[in-house]
């Protein structure tokens, strides 16, 4: 016997979860099927940075009480090379939106939570094996599940996207990152962007005590290969400690090779099947748009799967696709003029006219007031 449900839910990231709840505030009957343990979902760290309609969606759906008490504003980012640093407070530019630091780890324990105490059901430890589109049946360990819709919110590598047969635009931007996570204060008020000649350094706020640094690096580096001293002082070179004051410093807590890659579905919609989050585009972590693409994804589903289910009404579930479509490119647009601007070849005939370029991209956005409105616009919305 299948178990039933009205919506079924692959994956119990941002886009699962923030769906589910917003469904169950609907009364919406749904099953969350999960592949891993609750222990190591409310771990994984990734995220921190939510901007300004993340915000508002938690806000406006009763899943802010966390964000609110632990969570902090943010709203300035710094860029700093051999000529000197600038600081941009982007609470003043474009629309005055910041961002709030609020690790996902945390922001996944409470959705949780809430959707649990709203009644919602989840199945940890069920990784899915089969989706079928037609039908809305998923399959897992023998057993199966079938609703009116499935949404796949599995991420970049689950079983949803491969359930599509729409085409696919990706692109390894060839660059990747260290991605650190440290047991330390931040070192400066500041997201900091550091270029150097021997690649891209990044300083980001988590927390009072953890502190996310990117080192960039070649594509098939191992991880095993940075000590943390050995990342320390990659970290003062890039940041160039000796100008601009000392790193605060603390064991490393987690190092990972992150690919800087882009992979968009053209259709997030297949027969009963949806895609959200990094199901439907997986955008690189340059521009921290990833889990806010997730977030808004799963609002626009949420009301338009309420409107089929509660008033027989699918013209937004029919739009669905096509609605989100242009802000995923934009997302992808930004973040793609983010690694531009961070990261050139390091050598090659084409080196140093692409360092020139940059430098003077840099020197527009510490200069111009309509460059920097634009640059704040994007950074923090979408
Ligand atoms: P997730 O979070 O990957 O969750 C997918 C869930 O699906 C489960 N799953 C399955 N479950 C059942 N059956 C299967 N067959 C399954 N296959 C997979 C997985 O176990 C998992 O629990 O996807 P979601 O919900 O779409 O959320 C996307 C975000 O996680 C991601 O976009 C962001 O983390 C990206 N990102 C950032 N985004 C931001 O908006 N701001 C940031 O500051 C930011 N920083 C980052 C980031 C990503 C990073 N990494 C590690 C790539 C920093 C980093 C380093």
């Amino acid at each position: 016997m299948a178990e039933r449900a009205t919506v079924l839910i692959v994956g119990a990231g941002p886009a699962g979860l923030v769906l589910g709840n917003l469904l169950r505030a609907n009364r919406v009957d749904t099953l969350i099927l999960e592949r891993g343990s609750r222990a190591r979902v409310q771990t994984r760290a990734r995220a921190g940075f939510l901007g300004a309609n993340s915000a508002r969606v938690l806000t406006e759906h009763g899943l802010d009480a966390g964000m609110l008490h632990n969570g902090h504003l943010h709203a300035t980012c710094a860029f700093r090379d051999g000529n000197g640093q600038f600081e941009l407070d982007y609470s003043r530019l474009g629309r005055g939106e910041v961002h709030t630091v609020y690790p996902q780890q945390h922001l996944v324990t409470d959705l949780i939570a809430e959707y649990l105490d709203r009644g919602g059901r989840i199945r940890f430890e069920v990784p899915v094996t089969h989706i079928d589109p037609q039908t809305a049946t998923v399959s897992y360990n023998g057993g199966e599940a079938q609703a009116r819709f499935v949404v796949g919110c599995d991420g970049s590598n689950g079983i949803s996207r491969r359930a599509v047969p729409a085409g696919r635009h990706a692109r390894d931007h060839g660059v990747a990152w260290l991605a650190v996570l440290a047991q330390a204060p931040p070192s400066m008020g500041t997201t900091t962007y550091a270029m150097h000649d021997n690649g891209f350094a990044g300083h980001m706020a988590r927390g009072p005590h953890v502190t996310r640094y990117y080192l960039q690096v070649e594509p098939d580096e191992d991880p095993a290969a940075w000590p943390d001293e050995r990342i320390w002082a990659e970290l003062r070179l890039r940041m160039r400690v000796d100008r601009f004051g000392p790193l605060r410093e603390g064991p490393v807590t987690e190092r990972r090779i992150v690919r800087l890659r882009s992979d968009v579905v053209d259709s997030l919609q297949h027969g009963r099947l949806f895609l959200a989050g990094d199901a439907a585009s997986l955008i690189s972590p340059s521009a921290a748009k990833g889990a806010n693409l997730a977030i808004m994804e799963a609002e626009l589903l949420a009301g338009a799967l309420t409107d089929a289910l509660a008033r027989d009404d699918e013209r937004a579930l029919a739009a669905y696709s096509t609605t989100c479509r242009p802000r995923i490119w934009r997302a992808q647009e930004f973040s793609h003029w983010m690694i531009t601007l961070l990261h050139g070849p390091a050598d090659g005939p084409d080196a140093q006219f692409q360092r020139l370029l940059r430098r003077a991209r840099l020197d527009s956005l510490r200069d111009s007031r309509a460059h920097q409105d634009f640059f704040a616009e994007n950074y923090v919305g979408i």
